[in-house]
């Protein structure tokens, strides 16, 4: 069929206005958020319901046509935008947005694919309960973006990643069959957990319609404090303090460098810096309560108090208002937005044990920083759960899309052997997408390939679903 037979089959099923073709209204959704690529579409489509994306899969299949599902397009690693030379249906589930129900007794809340995370956090809250993972883009990623990619944030250190708090999923599978897998059960032993399946699948095996999330009671008492330090080592020796004094009421613990600071300083309105004198390493540390027995705060002081005496800390600032909490929460969150702004960075989403993480992130910066030189890293994020955002800046003053074009891939390719080395992941909570599939592919171990090869075939035979992103294809056998 023909790409205006396709359009017209495809307006038959969804309302004409769901199908946006004009380039204006398409260009926004086609390039991914960091403007690494720009991929094609024959049409944007933004269906309603589960049964008009059943509907939209069932063309696709029919006619070969690639289907890219997409959430908020906040994903890092280009996985919700088609490739350039695809023959593709970009499909938007930003429409289907309510929330279907919230239920305090089961602490559960049910939505569609399209509603966004900041949607969550404030339903949840109006029935007393909290949906505990955020991250800095709560105001437009997705639930079905977030459980596609199984996202990360800020709380995984006490709740875990978006696969940890997803109890049920609705999906229309390649075939356009719906599986019906929105239960909120905390048990269910069914065999095979398709639930999981999908979650981290980016889009490969289905198109998430709906899920069911786990909710948790309302922590009214929170603590957040800003520290400095002289070394990452001793970050990691004061959370495992903090847990030590403090229990599970450590829920983040975010390390920021001096250079990811400036950034921020530099590039976001309305922020300055949190300490009088600038340290090398910065930690945001947040602490949570449902109650208040002890005196959450007083606790807090004292056990900074003992960490600067030890000298594993070197400056601390505890937010007095809420609206302190929120300016140093701001330093963090826009990192990624103000190195967005400073140009061109070699990115690189990396875990390791969370003990070899201080000791990985001194010994790769030095190691790049020797062998590219004028490379500038900026390494920050998660800490608690081992896992960085070992980004590369180009030289200061040099063209950095030139130095990017000529030397990004040499880069990846060191960061990401060192990661290996160290027994990690090049990809701890952005996924493959395009941009990781072929590090992905050149250090996954063969049998992990193997296996998602085989259950990408038997899901999805004719590959419609996201071709290209995260499955890497088997190579044809050579001839000998
Ligand atoms: P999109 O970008 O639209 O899509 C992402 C992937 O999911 C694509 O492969 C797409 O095909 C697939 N997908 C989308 N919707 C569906 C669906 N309904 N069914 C099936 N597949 C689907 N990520 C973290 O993990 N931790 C962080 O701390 C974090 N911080 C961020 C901060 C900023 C400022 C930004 C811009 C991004 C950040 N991200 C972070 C990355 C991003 O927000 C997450 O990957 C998020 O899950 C993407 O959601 P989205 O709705 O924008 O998905
Ligand atoms: C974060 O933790 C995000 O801020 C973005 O995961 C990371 O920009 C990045 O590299
Ligand atoms: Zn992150």
């Amino acid at each position: 069929m023909t790409d205006d037979e396709i359009l017209e089959k495809l307006r038959a099923a969804v309302a004409p206005k769901a199908v946006a073709t004009d380039a204006d209204a398409l260009a926004p959704w086609l390039t991914d958020w960091r403007g690494r690529v720009t991929g094609s579409a024959i049409a944007l489509v933004s269906p309603k319901s589960r049964e008009e994306v059943q509907a939209v899969v069932r063309i696709a299949g029919e006619q070969g046509v690639a289907i890219v599902p997409q959430g908020g397009n906040t994903g890092m690693v280009a996985g919700g935008v088609p490739r350039p030379e695809d023959r593709a249906i970009l499909l938007s589930l930003r429409k289907m947005d309510a929330i279907r129900a919230v239920d305090p007794g089961d602490n559960s809340l049910t939505a569609e694919a399209g509603v966004i995370l900041s949607r969550v956090h404030e339903a949840a809250a109006e029935h007393g309960r909290r949906f505990p993972l955020s991250l800095g883009a709560k105001d437009s990623a997705t639930i079905g973006g977030l459980i596609a990619t199984n996202a990360g944030g800020t709380q995984v250190l006490r709740f875990g990643p978006m696969r940890a708090l997803t109890l049920g999923i609705e999906a229309v599978l390649p075939d356009g069959s719906l599986f019906e897998g929105l239960s909120t059960l905390r048990k269910d032993n069914r065999g095979y957990d398709l639930r999981q399946l999908l979650a981290g699948a980016e889009g490969t095996l289905g198109v998430v319609t709906a899920a069911s999330l786990k909710l948790v009671p309302a922590a009214p008492y929170r603590e957040v404090a800003w520290l400095g330090l002289d070394s990452a080592p001793d970050a990691l020796s004061a959370l495992r303090a903090l847990e030590a004094s403090l229990g599970d009421a450590v829920e983040s613990f975010e390390l920021v460098p001096d250079a990811a600071l400036a950034l921020v300083l530099q590039h976001i309105a309305d922020t300055r810096a949190p300490l009088e004198k600038a340290c090398r390493w910065n930690v945001l540390v947040e602490l949570r309560a449902a109650s208040d027995p002890g005196g959450l705060r007083a606790r807090f002081e004292t056990a900074l108090a003992d960490l600067l005496e030890a000298g594993t800390i070197a400056d601390a600032a505890i937010a007095e208002s809420e609206a302190q909490a929120e300016a140093l929460w701001k330093l963090r969150e826009t990192i990624a937005e103000a190195e967005r702004i400073d140009g061109v960075a070699a990115k690189h989403d990396v875990s390791v044990p969370v003990s070899a993480m201080p000791g990985f992130v001194e010994r790769a910066t030095e190691a790049v920083e020797r062998k590219f030189a004028g490379a500038r890293v900026v390494a920050f994020g998660h800490l608690g759960d081992g896992n960085v955002h070992f980004n590369v800046r180009a030289p200061a003053g040099s063209d950095d899309q030139a130095w990017f074009a000529d030397t990004g891939e040499s880069v990846n390719r060191f960061v990401h052997d060192l990661v290996h080395e160290t027994g990690g992941s090049l990809s701890a909570e952005h996924g493959i997408g395009q941009l990781k599939i072929d590090e992905f592919e050149r250090l996954a171990d063969p049998a992990r390939l193997a296996a998602l090869r085989a259950i990408k075939q038997a899901l999805d035979p004719h590959n419609i679903m996201n071709p290209g992103k995260l499955i890497p294809l088997a190579k044809p056998a050579e001839k000998p």
